[in-house]
């Protein structure tokens, strides 16, 4: 994986993600996020603290893919049906597996729809759009319902360090603006499709809210 951030990258990612039965392979997912750690370390030092917890999900998830049982994690589909087969998941309170796939995943696929929200803002954004404030709306709307009082503090210290729209385009290194706009808006339905069949298969389980 390369250092620098490229949004192309990450819209191929979730794109393999997705296989012809709209299963989620789980390899993509994890490098989609590796790449949004990148991202996020391109912005600062101040937002360590939340790739430090991502990619310590990530190197969890990545275990389970290189582990003897590794056959059950292709997909997430093919996780979620062996996990629960073999009682392998904390259903309702912490317990013996902690660190199950399907709790690991559920947080990233939290975030993954604050991501979705972000994105969604920044693409219909104007010049005089605040990053701060598109984040922490889209942050309200979905991670923070998850999230205790001392992490929703920490996070909102954070958002006032983010740097500005036109960092956050440069950054992306996908073009001038209108370019990155124009891949935001072929990235956002793809994102939104993982998200959507990640939600249903975890809902039609009973998943949600999993400890
Ligand atoms: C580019 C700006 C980045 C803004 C990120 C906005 C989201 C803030 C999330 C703050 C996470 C704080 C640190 C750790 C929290 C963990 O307690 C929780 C629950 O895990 P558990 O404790 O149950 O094991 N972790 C999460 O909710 C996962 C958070 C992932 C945040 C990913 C941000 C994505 C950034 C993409 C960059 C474009």
């Amino acid at each position: 994986m390369a250092d620098t951030f490229s949004l192309q990258r990450v819209l191929e990612t979730f794109r393999s993600s997705l296989s012809e039965k709209k299963e989620v392979y789980i390899k993509y997912y994890i490098a989609g996020w590796q790449e949004l750690v990148a991202f996020m370390n391109s912005l600062g030092n101040v937002f360590s603290f939340i790739s430090k917890d991502v990619v310590s999900k990530i190197q969890i998830l990545e275990n389970f893919l290189s582990g003897e049982n590794r056959s059950h994690y292709v997909t997430i589909q093919s996780m979620v049906k062996y996990e629960l087969e073999n009682d392998l998941v904390d259903l309702t309170k912490r317990g013996s597996h902690p660190e199950s796939g399907c709790r690991t995943l559920l947080r990233l696929h939290r975030a993954l729809r604050w991501l979705e929200l972000f994105l969604e803002r920044l693409r219909t954004s104007t010049e005089d759009s605040k990053t701060s404030v598109m984040c922490s709306e889209a942050y309200n709307e979905s991670l923070a319902q998850h999230h205790p009082w001392l992490i929703r503090k920490a996070v909102g210290v954070a958002f006032c360090a983010l740097p500005g729209r036109d960092t956050f385009f440069d950054v992306m290194n996908a073009g001038d603006h209108t370019q990155v706009v124009a891949l935001l808006g072929e990235s956002l339905p793809l994102i939104a499709e993982v998200y959507q069949i990640t939600e249903d298969l975890y809902a039609k389980n009973n998943l949600l809210e999993l400890p």
